[in-house]
């Protein structure tokens, strides 16, 4: 997610804080290729000239040429600006009524449907019962598709027998009443491009089924493109929230940082995958803290809760928090990462793991890390210190890898060490810079 917005920026700041000292112009100079990433990111142009204002405005303001740690200093008050322009504080979907109405709009191919799976799914750990209504019924299969979805996350369908959306919008509350549901899930029909007879049906459904939540869903790899239709969708619609698709891929982040401040509709969910459990909450300081190359330690731990038992998060938690961190959890924390899928999305948000290449680790290299760390004594693994060259061609054979695949394991497990250190220094909020 973001990857070359986030390696554009950590370029700039190294930059930054490799100086003692900054000058104005030093600072000037590095607004311009701040703004310049932004642009490239494609967000949205009024939407970067305001923050890039807003940064120098606090930068200059704030004595910042002679504070201690300037660079320091610049990304504080680039991470808390860009906390702001995506929304400032996470916003929970809102339920009304009974049953509560949401409605997913949205252009073709946005992920409207996908999105009404992930969602029931999500709601369900909320213990909201859900149920699907298609009300596309246009585009051949679209029903057939939503009802294969509701099977996938087991929850309702509501089996239309009309062609007609309006009539659908006004029977499927009912028959959801009736079937003690209380949240109707309805997959509305794309278009390819907005147009007046899409906007006059939807409004009509809209004014029948009486929504609490009327999320537009937004391709997020398309950029300003997704902006500009949120804001058209918003204005005829009066969106209240946004769901941002397709995150995993690489979605340059142009849409996310601009949906919020043109449409002044808070990005509620985040799609990051094709599977139906691969939604998110959107959280604004996480997602900041991910652009800025951080990690994201608080996202891991939430994601890891979800798949450890319990007490073994707080452990590792624990563990995190004190830096302590031996093989042995390098190795557990593999294994449940394992479990959870989609590996390469969580070993992102491992802070120090570079944002590139990482997707390929599979799950070879995964075997050999296991076998690696299995060929280790009990302490070697507690101290990996103590790992001298003998012990290292000692545990090569005993797990059919080689002295060079050791030391790099050794590095990157240091590696992750000291980030964990310098970030958790900071709190959990803080900056390892
Ligand atoms: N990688 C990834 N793919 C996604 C995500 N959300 C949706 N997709 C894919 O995007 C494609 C379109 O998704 P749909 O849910 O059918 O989109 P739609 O908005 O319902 O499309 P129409 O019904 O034609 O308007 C599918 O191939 C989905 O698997 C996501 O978060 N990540
Ligand atoms: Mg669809």
């Amino acid at each position: 997610m973001f990857g070359n917005i986030q390696s554009n920026l950590s370029k700039i700041f190294r930059k930054l804080r490799s100086k003692g000292r900054l000058t104005e112009d030093d600072l000037n100079q590095g607004f311009d290729e701040i703004k310049r990433v932004l642009l490239e990111a494609d967000v949205n142009y009024e939407v970067v000239n305001k923050f890039i204002e807003d940064v120098r405005e606090r930068a200059l303001g704030q004595e910042i040429l002679f504070s201690l740690n300037p660079g320091q200093m610049v990304v504080k008050i680039v991470y808390e600006e860009l906390v702001d322009i995506l929304g400032k504080a996470k916003k929970e979907i809102f339920f009304k009524g009974n049953p509560a109405i949401i409605m997913l709009l949205g252009l073709q191919g946005s992920g409207k449907t996908t999105t009404a799976g992930k969602l029931a799914v999500l709601l369900k750990k909320k213990n909201r019962k859900c149920i699907l209504v298609p009300a596309d019924t246009r585009r051949p299969g679209a029903v057939e598709q939503l009802k294969q979805i509701a099977e996938q996350a087991n929850v309702g369908f509501y089996e239309p027998d009309t062609d007609d959306p309006l009539e659908i919008a006004r029977k499927a509350p009912k028959v959801a009443y009736i079937n003690s549901y209380d949240t109707v899930i309805i997959d509305t029909q794309g278009r390819l491009h907005v147009d007046d007879k899409l906007m006059k049906e939807l409004k009509q459904m809209i004014k029948i089924a009486k929504p609490s939540e009327k999320l537009f869903v937004a391709d997020g790899m398309t950029g300003q493109d997704a902006v500009n239709i949120a804001d058209r969708f918003n204005n005829d619609l009066d969106i209240t929230g946004v769901i941002l698709t397709k995150l995993d891929g690489d979605a340059r982040g142009g849409a996310a940082l601009s949906i919020y401040s043109v449409t002044g509709k808070p990005i509620k969910l985040i799609g990051v995958g094709e599977k139906i459990t691969d939604m998110e909450q959107f959280y604004p300081d996480r997602i900041a803290s991910r652009i800025l190359g951080m990690g994201d330690v608080l996202t891991l731990i939430e994601k890891a809760e979800e798949g450890f038992k319990e007490d073994e998060a707080k452990r590792l938690e624990k563990k995190l928090k004190k830096a302590q961190f031996n093989l042995d959890d390098f190795l557990s924390q593999i294994k449940q990462v394992k479990k959870m899928g989609s590996l390469g999305s969580l070993v992102k948000m491992i802070p120090g793991m570079p944002a590139k290449g990482i997707e390929n680790v599979d799950d070879n290299v995964l075997v050999r890390i296991e076998a690696i760390i299995n060929s280790m004594t009990k302490e070697e693994r507690e101290s990996p210190e103590i790992l001298g060259g003998s012990r290292r061609k000692r545990i090569a054979m005993g797990s059919g890898t080689s002295v060079q695949e050791i030391n790099q394991l050794i590095k990157q497990f240091d590696m992750m060490k000291k980030m964990m250190k310098t970030y958790m220094k900071g709190g959990k909020r803080g900056l390892p810079f």
